[in-house]
């Protein structure tokens, strides 16, 4: 065995129950509200006016007990509720890894997308049940539920990679993923 400056966990089977969207043994979940989203939709007075009025659950996320630490690969499930606000899909808040490091995300239910941005060009994955959608180091990364269900993926992602949230706030997304004419994603740009 070699040293390692903080020592990893012990092995461990995780049972992924790809119907009730859960991972046993749990780690925490966290629940992502109308309220949490300030400034992300295109239309934030609808959004305000959302989280002052019934303030629903936009997404959860219930990760397994494999710590955010170096060296360790946590998992979580991602459950987007279907919905649009003046639109735009509901989606996460989306974040870059400051320690620039790859991720997967497998689609498990529903209809989604990971939209992607370099910060100069977008990248779009339709994701369905099975596809495998890979986030290469350097790419934020939101995802979105295009569909009429819930959508759930599994993701996999290197524990000391962080989270930037700010970054995205910053830099936007590049596009925008609303609700065309014929109910699938229509992308536009970020700003327009
Ligand atoms: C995912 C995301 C999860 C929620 O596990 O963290 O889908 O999205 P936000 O973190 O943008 O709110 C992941 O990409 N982890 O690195
Ligand atoms: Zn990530």
């Amino acid at each position: 065995m070699p040293e390692f400056h903080t020592p990893p966990i012990m092995p461990m089977a995780i049972r992924f129950d790809h119907e009730q969207l859960t991972l046993a043994p749990a780690g925490p979940t966290l629940t992502r509200r109308m309220s949490d989203l300030e400034g992300l939709f295109r239309d934030e007075a609808a959004r305000a006016a959302a989280a002052a009025g019934e303030n629903p659950v936009v997404y959860t996320v219930t990760s397994s007990p494999v710590p955010e630490a170096n060296r360790e690969l946590p998992q979580s499930i991602t459950t987007i509720m279907p919905g649009t606000t003046s639109g735009e899909f509901w989606m996460t808040k989306g974040h870059q890894h400051p320690d620039h490091q790859g991720e997967i995300y497998l689609a498990i239910t529903g209809r989604g997308g990971i939209l992607m941005f370099d910060g100069e060009q977008t990248s779009w994955l339709e994701m369905l049940p099975g596809t495998i959608g890979y986030i290469p180091p350097g790419w934020a990364h939101r995802s979105v539920n295009t569909g009429t269900e819930p959508y759930a993926f599994l993701a996999v992602y290197p524990g000391g990679a962080g989270h930037d949230y700010d970054w995205v706030v910053e830099h936007g997304m590049g596009k925008r993923a609303f609700r065309g004419p014929d109910g699938s994603a229509l992308l536009r740009p970020f700003a327009e």
